[in-house]
């Protein structure tokens, strides 16, 4: 008899935003505090699996706490920003996310299910799970870390053979970040049917994931991300925020992807 499906499948096969982050997720939780040693040793330590063991508590979704202080990416993104956009705009979306979970409920006990509520809840559902993960991972693929110039780093050998240098990937990123129009997220997936690095936006959070692929590095420019340090000046801000991007995480994060997606080195 098959395994019956966890919480974290049945989400995973219905909501693309969190089927995208479903591959760290799952190793987040294979290799988690219960894990036999063997297995956490084949898996690099990484701050995002942390941050997402802490994001979820039984059937509650839970904001996970910022890996280090409010202030510690000034002068490129400040505490207030940080402070507002943890402790408020994330905090809405794992309220928010709980709230239409337990809707949905609710809706399968009347009678009818009434087609405009459920479109709601259910757009309800992938908007604010796409918001959750993406600022977990965010969080985390920030700090201090090794910079990108460390060539130790597989992502290092990875970036520069698909995209040729540093410098193309950073610039192909950063302009996708900037064409981004209105709310939306730059977002560096891993992609594990040509085990290749590939660059795409999303529209608000929740929309144009690649089914299977696995986010690795994202950037938010939603404007709450930036605005009161940068007003209109995204560029600035994009410009500013390649300052405190963790690649040892990133790494981290690439090489979670590729070995559960069974990739050897
Ligand atoms: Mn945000």
């Amino acid at each position: 008899m098959p395994e019956p499906l966890s919480r974290r499948d049945l989400i995973a096969r219905t909501v693309p935003a969190l089927a995208a982050g479903s591959t760290l997720l799952a190793a987040a939780q294979a290799y988690g505090a219960d894990a036999a040693p063997a297995e956490k040793a084949a898996m690099p330590k990484s701050v995002v699996l942390d941050l997402l063991r802490q994001a979820v508590e039984g059937d509650k979704y839970v904001l996970p706490k910022l890996p280090y202080s409010p202030d510690a990416l000034e002068p490129h993104i400040d505490a207030q920003t940080m402070t507002l956009h943890h402790d408020k705009h994330h905090a809405a979306y794992v309220a928010n996310l709980n709230k239409a979970i337990a809707g949905l409920a609710k809706l399968r006990e009347g009678e009818e299910i009434v087609p405009a509520t459920l479109a709601g809840l259910t757009r309800d559902i992938s908007f604010n799970a796409g918001g959750h993960i993406f600022h977990t991972i965010f969080w985390g693929t920030m700090g201090v870390g090794s910079p990108f110039s460390d060539r130790m780093l597989a992502i290092y050998a990875a970036i520069t053979k698909q995209y040729g240098s540093e410098k193309a990937f950073q610039a192909h990123f950063s302009a996708v970040a900037l064409g981004v129009k209105g709310s939306g997220w730059a977002v560096a997936f891993y992609e594990p049917l040509a085990d290749r690095i590939l660059i795409t936006d999303t529209g608000d959070q929740d929309n144009r994931i690649i089914p299977t692929a696995t986010p690795i590095l994202l950037l938010d420019v939603w404007e709450h991300a930036y605005y009161l340090k940068y007003q209109n000046k995204r560029a600035d801000y994009i410009k500013a925020w390649w300052n405190v991007v963790n690649w040892g995480e990133v790494d981290a994060l690439y090489n979670v992807a590729r070995t559960m997606s069974g990739k050897t080195a």
